[in-house]
């Protein structure tokens, strides 16, 4: 043991003599590695029906997500609702004084559909909703705080829905003309604007899986039909913004796609990891972001074959006309992504027939010592974060990316430990991605401020760094020591490791 020992030791004292300025600059780049490049934007997101509450007063309408949680309170766990949520319609300057408190530059949330219009039409621009989203942004730019605005976070008029929702394209002109009162109203104080929280999570649960409103249990059809409106619907906000707005605004507008990593189990599947993700990232991706615009060729060529194999006369993946598919493309100045967890892909087949699962041709896995959260979908998984940040790169250019939404869950404590580790590895993680890969990443904004209305599983999965008290009628705010290490991180610049 001792020469073993020796002979360890010497080999590094030499390897010391030799390379001291490289390991010198080991340490400088690990250091630097820590830091967030000058001029990164550190937000906090929320998302309207998540926290706003408030449902049916000052005019607001009803939204989808009103009629699911009063009309199936079965399906929502122990039958919450976003009636009052964290009743942020009536403590927002709450909200906004713990972002200005913590640090934060920039705080993410989203309007209300139904609340600017409550017939789902702008033949009634509800002047109580407007003023609130004027309230807020003031008070946000008050605070120094920069406003960045979703303008469809899950929550569309009912009456809308009842005409085919999703479903309709028709729906492009609808959220073209609620699109326009958004920047005419906010445009001069608001540069960042994002169209459409999530259109795969939209589409999928809502109009396949029938798990998220407006409930419709349509697999194989209905995201295939959805994506495609919500694709127009998106480019039409953004050519509205572009002709009418951008010269007198000169603000952003972008896409924000939700994604997870899709990394092949090993080598021998790795074809099977490209078609997951040309179906789950480049469904929505390639259509905007790739020179040639449209689907990818490999989701047209196996949604076609399996169509034809189940006997329909056409494809059930639409097609868009060479109209669409220029309008299309390149609509958006930036992209911003929200990242969770991860998978991992192998041969085979899942989901039922038909449906978009199926359509891949391909299993979905997770790692058995992956580290788990409060929901069941959720692993953690931090290199799976820089590993998908340099695919999109990679696939589509290097466009300017923020980061809207990234976090995990609980069932509360305010001693959030587990969540402070997430949070440091995936930040350094993407920071890897930044200095080591590249990746132009403009901004980071964390899901979520507050504890909120988690959808189906109402206020039991916790993603708050601010606990939120929902047996309080007053809805008291209570700090996390996950808030406190944000605190610390910003008023430093870089990640605290300890
Ligand atoms: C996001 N996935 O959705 C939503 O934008 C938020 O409203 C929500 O509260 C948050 O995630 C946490 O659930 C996603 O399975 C949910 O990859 C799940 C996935 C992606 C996005």
């Amino acid at each position: 043991m001792p020469a073993t020992f020796s002979l360890g030791t010497s080999i590094l004292l030499l390897l010391a003599a030799f390379s001291s300025s490289t390991i010198g600059k080991d340490v400088e780049d690990e250091e630097k590695h820590l830091r967030f490049p000058p001029n990164f934007l550190l937000g906090a997101a929320t998302a309207a029906y998540q926290i706003e509450g408030a449902w049916n007063v000052s005019g607001k309408g009803e939204s989808t997500w009103d009629r699911l949680v009063h009309e199936h309170p079965d399906r929502i766990y122990n039958g919450d609702t976003g009636d009052v949520a964290a009743n942020s319609y009536y403590q927002y300057k709450e909200d906004v004084a713990i972002l200005k408190n913590l640090g934060f530059k920039s705080y993410r949330f989203s309007v209300s559909w139904p609340r600017i219009l409550p017939t789902g039409f702008p033949n009634k621009i509800n002047a109580e909703g407007v003023q609130y989203y004027h309230d807020l942004i003031d008070e946000l730019k008050a605070n120094g705080i920069e406003p960045m605005l979703t303008l469809y976070h899950w929550d569309h008029p009912q009456v809308l829905e009842d005409m085919g929702g999703w479903l309709n394209e028709e729906m492009a002109n609808w959220f073209g003309d609620y699109a326009r009162i958004i920047f005419r109203e906010y445009g001069s104080k608001v540069k960042k604007f994002i169209t459409i929280n999530e259109p795969k999570a939209v589409c999928k649960n809502g109009y396949s899986l029938g798990i998220h409103a407006p409930g419709k249990r349509l697999p194989g059809l209905g995201e295939y039909m959805c994506i495609h409106n919500v694709l127009k619907s998106h480019a039409t906000a953004y050519r509205i913004y572009d002709s009418e707005f951008r010269s007198t605004y000169q603000g952003e507008v972008g896409v924000l796609l939700d994604v997870m990593a899709y990394m092949p189990q090993n080598f021998e599947f790795d074809a099977a990891a490209e078609t997951s993700f040309q179906f789950n990232v480049g469904w929505t991706m390639h259509p905007i972001f790739s020179k040639e615009g449209d689907y990818p060729s490999v989701m047209k060529q196996l949604v076609g074959n399996r169509s034809k194999a189940e006997g329909f006369m056409q494809s059930r993946l639409p097609v868009f006309s060479d109209y669409w598919i220029n309008l299309i493309r390149s609509s958006a100045d930036f992209l911003a992504v929200n990242h969770y967890t991860s998978r991992l892909v192998v041969s085979g087949t899942m989901g039922e027939i038909p449906s978009h699962e199926h359509d891949q041709g391909v299993r979905e896995v997770v790692d058995s010592f992956w580290k788990s959260s409060a929901s069941n979908w959720l692993k953690v998984v931090p290199e799976g974060f820089r590993y998908i940040l340099v695919q999109l790169a990679r696939n589509y250019g290097n466009p300017p990316i923020y980061i809207t939404e990234n976090g995990v869950s609980d069932h509360g404590t305010l001693n959030d430990d587990d969540r402070i580790y997430y949070y440091r590895e995936y930040l350094k993680q993407m920071l890897l991605a930044i200095y080591e890969d590249g990746v132009d990443i403009r901004g980071y904004f964390l899901w979520s401020l507050l504890d909120n209305f988690e959808w189906n599983e109402g206020y039991s999965e916790r993603f708050g760094i601010v606990f939120v008290d929902y047996e309080d009628p007053k809805r008291q705010r209570i700090l996390k020591k996950s808030a406190s290490w944000w605190k610390e991180v910003i008023a430093a610049g870089k990640i605290e490791t300890n």
